[in-house]
């Protein structure tokens, strides 16, 4: 895969694909990263990228000329899958079957805004899909790039050493994981639940099941709503 981002700040980028699973996966060969700066699309003397609403508001907007041709131009030199993701507030929610769906793609390209917000004419006219990491605010794409980069690439082909990790982790299967232990047996007086040692595993695999639906419906009961998973 390969992930292209527009971004007023490609720097804040460099340790987070350098590091940990992402930096391993780029070390593998299995994604590679591309960090376009918007200013260099830019046409005035000031270099800038924002201007005021019009008929008023507060803040700045995103303009239209650098983003669309900072878009055609990394297109150009693209494949025709490129899949063109705007990060905003707006957007689609990201879920887990969402980050499925982006990690089989052969390219994205991740448009990072700042400011207030975009010309509605960049979500309308550039064939963009929106997405949102959540429903809270942060000040700018980057931060919500970096998550999804991180969600999309450790679902890669080689990218976990561990290939069964992937499949028991939160949100896979739509319930939360069910609690872990390691050693010691007993920390300040706390147990490991006995059934984890008893070395049965038919037993071990129905307490996990039942830990998580039951952490589930405690924590995260809208995720066994409607189209949830089948809980027995
Ligand atoms: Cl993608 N961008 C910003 N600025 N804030 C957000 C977001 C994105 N997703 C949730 N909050």
């Amino acid at each position: 895969m390969r992930i292209h981002v527009l971004t007023l700040f490609p720097e804040v980028f460099a340790p987070f694909v350098e590091t940990s699973i992402v930096g391993r996966a780029v070390e593998a060969g299995i994604v590679s990263f591309g960090f376009t700066q918007l200013r260099e699309y830019t046409e005035d003397k000031h270099r800038s990228v924002d201007d005021r609403p019009f008929a008023g508001g507060a803040g700045m907007v995103l303009t239209c000329g650098p983003v669309f041709r900072a878009v055609e131009d990394i297109s150009a030199r693209c494949g025709p899958g490129l899949t063109r993701i705007l990060l905003t507030p707006q957007g689609e929610r990201l879920s887990q079957p969402l980050v499925w769906e982006l990690s089989r793609q052969d390219e994205l390209l991740l448009i990072c805004g700042h400011y207030e917000g975009f010309d509605e004419r960049i979500r309308t006219g550039l064939g963009v899909r929106e997405v949102s990491i959540g429903d809270y605010v942060v000040s700018g794409g980057e931060s919500a790039a970096v998550v999804l980069i991180d969600a999309v690439v450790r679902l890669l082909p080689g990218a976990l050493g561990d290939a069964a990790s992937v499949e028991e982790e939160s949100h896979e299967g739509g319930l939360l994981e069910y609690p872990q232990y390691t050693r010691p047996r007993v920390f300040r007086g706390m147990e490991v639940p006995e059934v984890l040692i008893s070395g049965d595993h038919a037993k071990i695999e129905a307490w996990r099941r039942a830990q998580a639906i039951e952490r589930t419906q405690a924590r995260r009961p809208d995720l066994l709503a409607d189209d949830g998973p089948v809980v027995e």
